[in-house]
């Protein structure tokens, strides 16, 4: 399978996130798709590409998934950071205040022009730093995302977007969660507007997918399905519980299996087995996996129990699907050990789809 890298992924480059009241440094850093890129010069597992996507093809791409405001803010927000103190060249942009929804409570019909309320009504958490690069290297991300797809498209059996920073978290109009424009919902929309009738996405990071979700919640055409730490203990801790099966349209198009903290690999494996069964169940012609490594047992910030060993059988498991897929990469803060992990799970795909 090829990859697409993202060549202006450090431009992303957080300093630090809030936690429990303190400022940390930031797990998600450039270093993370470096060691995946260097796995894969020892353990080749096809050419290694950089994507070449026009800008209005990309555009129009991104504009599938996220609203025009969000991705106008998005755009211009470092500029109007920096426009507010100049002194803000040196600092990341976080949020301090949200318009939390209520009935009959905070608005966020009416976008403000205060800069800090706007970041705040487009994010969803304190800790992922809006830098000078951010736009840059999400939109670098996007288009490994769409390329991919395309190659997909094209015949490709698989593709891989090494995408960075990741995506999953990220809603129609809103960051969070490290992630600033929803990867992997941008290729299940390419793979949708290219012919595939029905697209199935299974999210495989610790964390539940709550962006992608979001987006195709009242949708039939892509079938979500995530496996994760149950939210009512863990990260995005609001969206990701089991009777959350989407509406409208889209209901029974939306499956969550959450899973205690703590899981290891024999039942992370069966649920696997269920969520697959699941993707075939509603007939899907093509496959997004939305990869994160961080189900490891040595991830800094989750808590599952996954061996490096333990990915080969899940790339392999992942095949048994017999569809076309895209993986985009996601979350994984075991940096020494994601490139490991990362091309495990791709070799096993790829082995078992030869
Ligand atoms: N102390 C992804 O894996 N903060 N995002 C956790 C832990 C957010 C993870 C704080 C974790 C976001 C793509
Ligand atoms: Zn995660």
């Amino acid at each position: 399978m090829k990859t697409f890298h993202n060549p202006h992924h450090a431009a992303h480059a957080g300093q630090q996130e809030m936690f429990r009241g303190r400022m940390v440094p930031c797990h998600e850093v450039p270093a993370r798709l470096d060691f995946v890129l260097a796995e894969l010069q020892r353990r080749p597992l096809g050419a290694l590409h950089t994507p070449e996507v026009g800008d209005a093809a990309l555009d129009a791409a991104i504009g599938r998934v996220h609203s025009a405001r969000y991705v106008d803010f998005l755009r211009g927000a470092w500029a109007e950071w920096v426009a507010m103190d100049p002194a803000n060249a040196q600092r990341d942009a976080l949020p301090s205040v949200w318009p939390l929804p209520n009935r009959h409570g905070f608005r966020n019909d009416v976008l403000p022009f205060n800069f800090a309320a706007r970041l705040g009504l487009f994010s969803f958490d304190s800790g992922s730093p809006l830098t000078a690069g951010t736009w840059t290297a999400a939109r670098g991300g996007a288009a490994c995302a769409l390329a991919a797809a395309q190659d997909v498209v094209a015949g490709a059996r698989s593709a891989f977007a090494l995408s960075r920073p990741p995506g999953h978290h990220a809603g129609p109009d809103f960051l969070g969660g490290y992630c600033f424009l929803n990867n992997a919902a941008i290729a299940a929309q390419a793979l949708r507007d290219a012919g595939h009738a029905k697209v199935a996405v299974l999210d495989v990071d610790y964390h539940h997918g709550n962006g992608t979700q979001t987006i195709f919640y009242e949708r039939a055409d892509v079938f979500t399905v995530s496996i994760h730490g149950d939210p009512s203990t863990e990260y995005p801790f609001f969206l990701g519980h089991a009777d959350e099966r989407g509406a409208d349209a889209g209901e029974g198009f939306n499956l969550n299996l959450p899973l205690p903290r703590g899981t290891g690999f024999d039942t992370w494996r069966a649920t696997l087995a269920t969520a697959l069964q699941a993707v075939s169940d509603a007939g899907a012609t093509a496959l997004v996996v939305p990869m994160g490594l961080d189900t490891f047992e040595g991830d800094p910030i989750s808590g599952f129990t996954l061996k490096s060993a333990d990915y080969f059988a899940v790339g392999e498991a992942l095949a048994g699907a017999g569809l076309p897929t895209v993986f985009t990469f996601e979350g994984g803060y075991a940096v020494d050990a994601v490139g490991t992990n990362a091309v495990n799970l791709l070799e096993g795909f790829q082995q078992a789809a030869a």
